[in-house]
C-alpha cells in the first residue's frame, strides 16, 4: 500500500505507514481486539469530512453547512439501530470508553458506587480501575468470575450486589470467553435498583450477527466500540433505551466531548451497511468456529485456557500450569518475533503482575477476514503452542515465521 500525498509532504510518516502496511500483510494479527476494515471504510475515514465542525446532532448543530453531514449520520444512527434493535442509538463516542463515560456522566453523580468485573478478571479499565477516571470519580466495586470455572458466578454476584448496593452495574468484559447472562445481570440490577451497562465492544459484531446473546432488551444501556468484531472504523457507540435519549446524547455534547469526528461517523456508516449484508452473518459465525478451532488446538497441544475454551472470538490461555517458566510477556515477544501478534493478558486469581501477566489472549476476527478457515486456526493454535513451548529457540521462531510466510501469502490483505 502506498501514500503518495503523505511521501510529498512527509516522508518519514509515509516510511512509516507504508512499513506497518506492510507488517498488518506479513503478519498474523490475533489481538482479539483488532481487525482490518474494508477499503470503503478507510475511504471513508480518510475523506473530507475530517475537515467539518458540526457540534450537536443532525438538525440541531450549532454551525452552518451540516447538510450533508447530517445525512451520514443519520445513515450511522439508522444503521445500529437496524443492526442492534436498539431504541436510541448515538453514534459520537470516539471510542468505547468515551462510550462508557458518557453512559455514566448521563446517569451517575461522583462518588455513586459501581459494581464491575476487575480488571484482571476480564474487565476493563473504563469499568473503575483506580488509574482510570472510572475509578477517581466512582466508588467501584469489583466483582471476579469463579476462579475453577473461568466462568461469570452469577449467584455471587447477586450477593455481592445486595452487599454493596450499587448505582450502575456493569456487564460485558474484554478478556471473557463465555457467553452472558444478560437477562440474569438485569434482574441482578433491578433487584438493587441499579443502572444495568453492557459494554459489548468485544463482540458488537457477534451480537449485531445473532451468533451471540444479546443485552439488548436486558440493559439500560449498551456500549461498544466499532472496530473490533465489527469493521466499521476506529470508534465508539451508545445505545438505550428511549427515555434515557436525552440524557445520553447531552452527555455526549457537551457533557464530554465537542465536535464529533464526522469522518469516522462515516466509517461508522459504512462499515454498518457491510454488516447489514448476509455474508456478514457468515463471517461472524466462521469468527466463532475459528476461535473453536483455535482453542481446542491450544488444548491438544497441552495448553489450559480459562474456562476451557470459548463461546465467541477470543481465547485466553494460562500458561502458569504447562509452562511455569514462561511469562505471557515472554511469550508474546516470542510469538511477535515468529510473525504472530497477539497480547499478553492476566489471568483470574493471576500471581504475576499485570505488566508481565501469566496469560495469553488470542482473538480472529482479524484473520477471519483475511479468510482462514477451521484448519488455518488449527494449525495457527499450533504454530503457538511451537513457540511458547520453546520461546529461546531461534530455529523454531525461523520455522514458524517461514510457515507464517506462506500463510499471509495465501491470504492476501488489500488486493487492488
Ligand atoms: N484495548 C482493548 C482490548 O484490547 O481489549 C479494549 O479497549
Amino acid at each position: 500500500m502506498e501514500y503518495p500525498h503523505v511521501r510529498g509532504t512527509d516522508p518519514a510518516v509515509a516510511d512509516a505507514l507504508e512499513a506497518e502496511a506492510d507488517r498488518q500483510e506479513t503478519t498474523l494479527a490475533m489481538i482479539a481486539s483488532e481487525n482490518h476494515v474494508s477499503k470503503a471504510v478507510m475511504e471513508a475515514q480518510g475523506s473530507v469530512l475530517t475537515n467539518k465542525y458540526a457540534e450537536g446532532y443532525p438538525g440541531a448543530r450549532y454551525y452552518a453547512g451540516c447538510e450533508h453531514v447530517d445525512e451520514i449520520e443519520r445513515l450511522a444512527i439508522d444503521r445500529a439501530k437496524e443492526l442492534w434493535g436498539a431504541e436510541h442509538v448515538n453514534v459520537q463516542p470516539h471510542s468505547g470508553s468515551q462510550a462508557n463515560m458518557g453512559v455514566y456522566l448521563a446517569v451517575l453523580d461522583p462518588g455513586d458506587t459501581i459494581l464491575s468485573l476487575d480488571l484482571t478478571n476480564g474487565g476493563h479499565l473504563s469499568h473503575g480501575h483506580p488509574a482510570n477516571f472510572a475509578g477517581q470519580v466512582y466508588d467501584v466495586e469489583q466483582y471476579k468470575v469463579d476462579p475453577d470455572t473461568g466462568r461469570l458466578d452469577y449467584d455471587a454476584v447477586e450477593a455481592q450486589a445486595r452487599e454493596v448496593d450499587p448505582d450502575a452495574l456493569i456487564s460485558g468484559y474484554s478478556a471473557y470467553t463465555r457467553d452472558v447472562d444478560w437477562e440474569r445481570m438485569g434482574e441482578i440490577a433491578d433487584e438493587v435498583d441499579a443502572y444495568h451497562i453492557a459494554d459489548i465492544a468485544h463482540i458488537t459484531g457477534l451480537v449485531a450477527a445473532g451468533v451471540h446473546s444479546s443485552p439488548v432488551g436486558h440493559a439500560d444501556f449498551v456500549t461498544g466500540s466499532t472496530h473490533k468484531t465489527i469493521r466499521a472504523g476506529r470508534g465508539g457507540i451508545i445505545m438505550c433505551r428511549e427515555e434515557y435519549a436525552d440524557d445520553v446524547d447531552s452527555a455526549v455534547i457537551p457533557g464530554m466531548q465537542g465536535g464529533p469526528l464526522l469522518h469516522n461517523i462515516a466509517g461508522k456508516a459504512v462499515g454498518f451497511a457491510e454488516a447489514l449484508e448476509p455474508a456478514f452473518e457468515e463471517y461472524a459465525e466462521r469468527t466463532v468456529d475459528n476461535a473453536e478451532a483455535l482453542g481446542e488446538s491450544l488444548v491438544d497441544s497441552g495448553l489450559s485456557l480459562v474456562s476451557g475454551g470459548t463461546d465467541n472470538h477470543l481465547v485466553l490461555a494460562d500458561l502458569r500450569e504447562s509452562h511455569p517458566d514462561t511469562s505471557g510477556g515472554e511469550a508474546e515477544d516470542a510469538l511477535a518475533e515468529a510473525g504472530i501478534v497477539l497480547n499478553a493478558n492476566t489471568v483470574p486469581d493471576e500471581t504475576r503482575s499485570a505488566f508481565d501477566p501469566s496469560g495469553i489472549r488470542a482473538g480472529t476476527p482479524a484473520l477471519t477476514t483475511r479468510g482462514f478457515d477451521e484448519d488455518d486456526l488449527r494449525e495457527v493454535g499450533d504454530l503457538i503452542a511451537r513457540v511458547v513451548d520453546a520461546p529461546d529457540d531461534e530455529s523454531v521462531l525461523d520455522d514458524v515465521r517461514g510457515r507464517v510466510d506462506e500463510l499471509t501469502d495465501a491470504h492476501p490483505l488489500y488486493e487492488e
